[in-house]
């Protein structure tokens, strides 16, 4: 839908403010305004991880059994950034949004793709992490999970508390691992149920996550995007609405909660 931004804005704002189901998904866009790098971004001023660093070297199984040492230490970096973030606008106005959706007997859902659980220290309930976090690592020999403390680990590779043969290696979805059942499930039933689709800070180009607004498409749902940037969904959507998410996700709540 075009329009002048502050025209679609409106729109979208009424269509929030008497929406029962929402589903939102975020990628690393929405954690961008906490200072947590994304991933992709084009844009000259974004640090984008994969720019500096190839996933295919770090962000899978097959790179963590290459060089444990090399994985453990990058996923520790961002982990420790991570936990020294805080919640942006835009996390907070999604919580908003949602307390006065259930305070109407509806719901918003988050599906995130994000690991640094920066909607749960916004007070988000019920968020579908899509991907994994960062905060909790589990043992390769015994699957136990742990949440380290919040310093630098010790040494690289992070030896296992629960098996002398073991390491510690992070709770996200590497690629070429499957997503958490669960989290699909809980996924599917919220793009199958919202009467709107949000995607949110996200390049939508990491599937399965970006085919869930497929689902609500299919269904007729109202789907909407924010992004500074064009996506591959941007000319899909019905409201493409270009800019930040800490500056118009509170823009839009601010009159629909
Ligand atoms: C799997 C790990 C199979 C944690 C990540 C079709 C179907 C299924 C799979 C595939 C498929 N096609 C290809 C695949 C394989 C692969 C894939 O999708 N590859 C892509 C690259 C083509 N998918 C997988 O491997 C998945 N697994 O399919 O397994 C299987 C099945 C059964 C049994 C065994 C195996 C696993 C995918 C998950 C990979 N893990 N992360 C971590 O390190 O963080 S993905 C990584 O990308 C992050 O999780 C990240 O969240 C995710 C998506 O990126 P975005 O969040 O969108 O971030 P990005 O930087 O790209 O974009 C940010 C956007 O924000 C930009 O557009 C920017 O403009 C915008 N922005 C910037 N500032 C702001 C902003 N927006 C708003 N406000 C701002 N201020």
């Amino acid at each position: 839908m075009s329009g002048a931004p502050g025209e679609a804005e409106r729109q979208v704002a009424r269509v929030l403010a008497r929406a029962r189901h929402i589903a939102v998904l975020t990628g690393a866009g929405v954690s961008a305004e906490s200072g947590i790098s994304t991933f992709r971004s084009a844009a000259a001023d974004m640090h984008a991880l994969w720019k500096e660093f190839d996933p295919r070297t770090l962000a899978t199984p097959e790179a963590f059994a290459d060089d444990p040492a090399r994985v453990t230490r990058w996923y520790d970096a961002r982990r420790i950034g991570c936990l020294n973030a805080a919640p942006n606008p835009g996390h907070l106005a999604l919580t908003t949004l949602q307390r006065a959706l259930r305070s109407r007997g509806g719901d918003l859902v988050v599906l995130t793709q994000n690991v640094d659980r920066l909607h749960h220290k916004a007070g988000t309930q019920g968020v579908v992490e899509l991907h994994g976090n960062i905060v909790t690592w589990r043992c390769t020999r015994t699957g136990q999970s742990i949440e380290p403390p919040p310093e630098p680990m010790p040494r690289f590779p992070a030896p296992s508390p629960f098996h002398p043969e073991g390491l510690l290696r992070p709770n996200v979805v590497w690629f070429g691992e499957a997503l958490p059942t669960d989290a699909v499930v809980a996924a599917e039933e919220a793009a199958g149920a919202c009467g709107v689709f949000m995607a949110v800070g996200t390049s939508s180009q990491v599937f399965p996550a970006a085919g869930f607004i497929q689902t609500a498409m299919a269904r007729g749902a109202v789907t909407v995007e924010i992004n500074p940037e064009s996506t591959s969904i941007s000319d899909l959507v019905t409201y493409s609405l270009k800019g930040r998410s800490g500056e118009v996700l509170p823009r839009l709540v601010g009159t629909a909660a």
